[in-house]
C-alpha cells in the first residue's frame, strides 16, 4: 500500500482515539471538553475516510457504534459466572439481622461496608477481550441471557476499547434511562397513541431489546458498572476490596456510580440509606434503595452464596411513595398531532419532593380499567419518581356523588369529530383547521420537506396566528405586504420576501402538498407515491381504502388515516380553498414513474455553490429526473455537478476521470423534467 494509505490508517487512527476520547469525557465523565458540532465533525470526517477506506473498518470504531441491520431475535450466551440477585431488606430491623449473619459468620473478625445506589434499570454483562468489546448480554435468569451486544454498543458511556491492556474481562453494571429522557419518550409516544412505559425501568429493558439497534440508538440509555465476572487479569494488580474493584474499574475507562461510601458499620450504613431516601427525588436517575456489600472480597468469598443471592451483599429498598387526594375534575386537553389526553385536576398533596395537583390518565381504557370518577378519592404516586400517576381509587371512600367520565365526541378546541383508529388508544381530534393543531398543521405544511416556505418558520407562524391574520393554512395564499408589515420584526424586505416565497410554493409538485397537509402516518415517500399513483389531490381524496391499500409501500395504517383525512368536511373545504388560490393540486406530467427520466439510474454528486438552485432544488431534479444524489465521489459515481469553490469531490472526480458537468451543462441534461 502506497505512503499515502498509511496516512490515510495513521489518521483514521487518530480521529477514533479522539473520538472515544470525546465520548469518555461527554458520558462517562459527564464533562465534555469540546462543542457538539465539533465532534459532529470528527465523525463525519471518520465516518468519510471508513466510507472511501471501507477495508480499514474495525469493529471498536466509533462509527460502529449503531452498526447492523434489525436481528430476527436473539440468541442466547451461557454466564461463565452466575449473576445472581439480590436480598431485600425493608427495614432498619431486616437491616440489623443482615449484620448479625455477617458478623456471626466472619466469626469476631473487624468488617467494612460499601454502600452503593441501587439502580433500578436492567442488569447486563459486558465481555471484554484483549480490551476489546466483544459481547454484551442481559442477566435473564442468573444463568442464561440474552447477546444484546449490537443494542448495547449504541451505549455511549460503554468504551468499545478499555483504557489499558486486559486479556479478559467480565463487568457487570446496570442499564438506565434518564428521568428526563423517560419523560420525553412517554411525551413523543402519548402524541403518536404508543402504548407509555410505565417507568424508566421497564422504559430501559424494553430499548435495549429492540431488536433494531438504531431504535435502541435512539434512547438514550446509560450505565453504571458495579462489579466483576469472570476474568484474566495476568499483570494487573488485583483489589482487595470491592471500594478498590470499583476504582480500577474506573481505571479501565468504565463508568461507575460516585455516590458510593464506605462505612464502618451498620450504623453508618443504615444513616447513608436515610439520606438517600430523602434525596433521591434531585437525581437525574431512578434509583429503588441502596446496595449494602461487605468490602472485603476475601470476606466475601468466606461468607459465599445462597442459591440465588450473595450473603454478603443486601438491599435496602425504599418504601413506595404514595399519597391520598381527591380527584376535583377530569380535563382534556389536544395535542400536537391532535391526540385528546385526558388529565385528572386534584386537591394539592405533597409526594416525594414537590406538591402534585395534576395527574395524567393517558387514554380513556386507562380511565376504565380503573374506573376513576370525578369525585374519587385516589392514591397517586410518580411514575418513575417524576409523573404523577393514579394509582387506584379507594372505592370504600366513595358516597355515591361521584361522576363517570367519559372523553368528549367533539373536540373541546374545534368541534371536529374525534376519532379512535383502530388498534390505537389515543382519541383524535380530526379537524385540519383545528386550532390547537393549527401551528403545528402550520409549521409542518411550510416546513423544507414540504410546501418549503423560506422565511416562514415557527416563530413567523406563532406571529400570524396569534394576530389573527391566518385560521388555516389557505389563509397564508391570501396575505398582503399591508398585513405583514404590520406586524413586528417585519420590514418591507422581508414582507415582500414573504408574499413572494408563499406564491412561488403554489407551484410545488403535489407530492409535497399531500405531505405538507399532515396527514396521518403519510409521510415523504408515501406522499410521492400516492402523487404519482393519483396524479391529481381531488382523485386521492375520492379514492377508496381497497384502491389504497393495493398501492405497494400504502399500508392500512395510511390508507385509513387517508380516508379518516378525507371523510372530514373542514378537510376538503381547505383543499378547496388552496385550489382556489391557485395551489397546483396536479402532478405535473412526471416521467412515467419515478425511476424514468433523463437520469434513470444514474447516481450524482453534488459539490460547491451551484448560482442558480439551492442544494436541495438540485436534489430534488435529480430524482425527478430519476436518478439519486450521494454524498461521496466513487468510481460507481455517474456525474459529478461541480459549483463554485467545488472542493475535494471535484479533485476526486478528475483523478477518477469522470464526466464533470457546472450547472448549465446540468440543466441542459434534464431539460425534459423542468
Ligand atoms: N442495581 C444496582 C446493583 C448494584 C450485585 C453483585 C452480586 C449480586 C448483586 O445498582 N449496585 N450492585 C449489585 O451487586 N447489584 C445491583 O443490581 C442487581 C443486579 C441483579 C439484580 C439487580 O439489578
Amino acid at each position: 500500500m502506497g505512503g499515502g494509505h498509511e496516512k490515510i490508517r495513521q489518521t483514521i487512527d487518530r480521529l477514533r482515539r479522539e473520538i472515544e476520547q470525546h465520548n469518555y469525557y461527554y458520558y462517562v465523565l459527564d464533562a465534555p471538553t469540546i462543542t457538539d458540532a465539533q465532534y459532529d465533525r470528527l465523525m463525519a470526517d471518520l465516518q468519510q475516510l471508513e466510507k472511501e477506506n471501507p477495508l480499514l473498518i474495525t469493529p471498536d470504531s466509533p462509527t460502529q457504534r449503531v452498526g447492523g441491520k434489525p436481528r430476527e431475535g436473539f440468541t442466547t450466551v451461557q454466564h461463565p459466572v452466575a449473576m445472581l440477585s439480590l436480598a431485600n431488606a425493608f427495614s432498619d430491623a431486616e437491616l440489623a439481622e443482615f449484620d448479625r449473619r455477617v458478623r456471626g459468620s466472619l466469626g469476631g473478625e473487624p468488617y467494612q461496608y460499601v454502600v452503593e445506589l441501587k439502580i433500578d434499570g436492567l442488569a447486563v454483562s459486558l465481555t471484554y477481550q484483549d480490551s476489546i468489546f466483544v459481547r454484551g448480554a442481559t442477566r435473564g435468569d442468573g444463568s442464561t441471557g440474552e447477546d444484546i451486544t449490537a443494542n448495547l454498543k449504541t451505549i455511549r458511556s460503554i468504551p468499545l476499547r478499555l483504557h489499558q491492556p486486559v486479556d479478559l474481562l467480565e463487568v457487570r453494571g446496570e442499564v438506565y434511562m434518564p428521568k428526563e429522557s423517560f419523560v420525553e419518550l412517554n411525551r413523543r409516544r402519548e402524541e403518536m397513541g404508543e402504548p407509555l412505559f410505565a417507568n424508566p425501568r421497564n422504559a430501559a429493558a424494553g430499548s435495549l431489546r429492540q431488536l433494531d439497534p438504531a431504535v435502541t440508538a435512539g434512547r438514550n440509555l446509560s450505565i453504571f458498572v458495579y462489579g466483576i465476572g469472570a476474568a484474566e487479569l495476568s499483570g494487573h494488580q488485583l483489589p482487595t476490596s470491592h471500594s478498590e474493584g470499583l476504582k480500577w474499574l474506573e481505571g479501565l475507562g468504565l463508568r461507575v456510580n460516585s455516590h458510593c461510601q464506605l462505612c464502618r458499620d451498620i450504623g453508618e450504613a443504615i444513616s447513608y440509606c436515610r439520606i438517600w431516601q430523602n434525596k433521591k427525588a434531585d437525581l437525574p436517575y431512578q434509583i429503588d434503595g441502596l446496595v449494602i456489600k461487605v468490602n472485603s472480597l476475601a470476606q466475601q468469598s468466606a461468607l459465599g452464596f445462597t442459591m440465588k443471592s450473595p450473603r454478603w451483599a443486601m438491599a435496602f429498598k425504599f418504601p413506595p411513595e404514595q399519597a391520598q387526594t381527591t380527584v376535583r375534575d377530569i380535563i382534556v386537553s389536544v395535542g400536537r398531532t391532535g391526540v385528546i389526553t385526558p388529565t385528572a385536576v386534584l386537591d394539592p398533596v405533597f409526594l416525594a419532593g414537590s406538591t402534585v395537583s395534576r395527574a395524567t390518565l393517558h387514554n380513556e381504557d386507562i380511565i376504565r380499567e380503573k374506573d376513576i370518577r370525578i369525585g374519587d378519592r385516589v392514591v397517586i404516586h410518580k411514575a418513575g419518581d417524576v409523573i404523577p400517576e393514579v394509582v387506584e381509587v379507594l372505592k370504600d371512600s366513595r358516597t355515591g356523588g361521584e361522576k363517570v367520565f367519559s372523553m368528549p365526541a367533539a373536540c373541546p378546541a374545534c368541534g371536529a369529530e374525534v376519532v379512535r383508529a383502530t388498534g390505537e388508544a389515543a382519541r383524535r381530534c380530526t379537524g385540519a383547521a383545528c386550532p390547537a393543531q393549527l401551528l403545528e398543521g402550520m409549521i409542518h405544511f411550510a416546513s423544507r420537506g414540504a410546501m418549503d416556505i423560506a422565511g416562514l418558520g415557527p416563530a413567523v407562524v406563532a406571529q400570524l396566528t396569534e394576530a389573527g391574520l391566518v385560521r388555516d393554512v389557505s389563509d397564508l395564499y391570501s396575505l398582503t405586504e399591508e398585513q405583514l408589515l404590520r406586524l413586528e420584526r417585519f420590514g418591507d424586505k422581508s414582507a415582500e420576501n414573504l408574499v413572494r416565497a408563499i406564491a412561488a410554493s403554489k407551484e410545488n409538485p403535489l407530492h409535497r402538498l399531500i405531505f405538507a397537509l399532515g396527514i396521518r402516518h403519510a409521510g415523504e415517500r408515501a406522499a410521492r407515491v400516492l402523487a404519482e399513483h393519483f396524479g391529481d389531490l381531488d382523485r386521492l381524496m375520492n379514492a377508496g381504502y381497497d384502491e389504497l391499500i393495493t398501492i405497494p409501500e400504502i399500508g392500512p395504517k395510511i390508507a385509513e388515516s387517508i380516508i379518516n383525512f378525507a371523510r372530514e368536511p373542514q378537510n376538503r373545504a381547505l383543499i378547496e380553498r388552496l385550489a382556489e388560490y391557485g395551489v397546483n393540486m396536479t402532478a405535473e406530467a412526471a416521467p412515467a414513474s419515478l425511476s424514468d427520466g433523463p437520469l434513470k439510474g444514474k447516481t450524482l454528486v453534488l459539490t460547491g455553490t451551484l448560482a442558480v438552485l439551492k442544494r436541495d432544488e438540485a436534489k430534488e431534479l435529480v430524482e425527478q429526473a430519476g436518478g439519486k444524489v450521494s454524498s461521496s465521489v466513487s468510481k460507481k459515481t455517474d456525474y459529478v455537478v461541480a459549483g463554485e469553490n467545488p472542493g475535494s469531490k471535484y479533485e476526486k472526480a478528475v483523478k477518477l476521470n469522470l464526466p464533470v458537468l457546472d450547472e448549465q451543462e446540468f440543466l441542459a441534461l434534464i431539460k425534459p423534467v423542468l
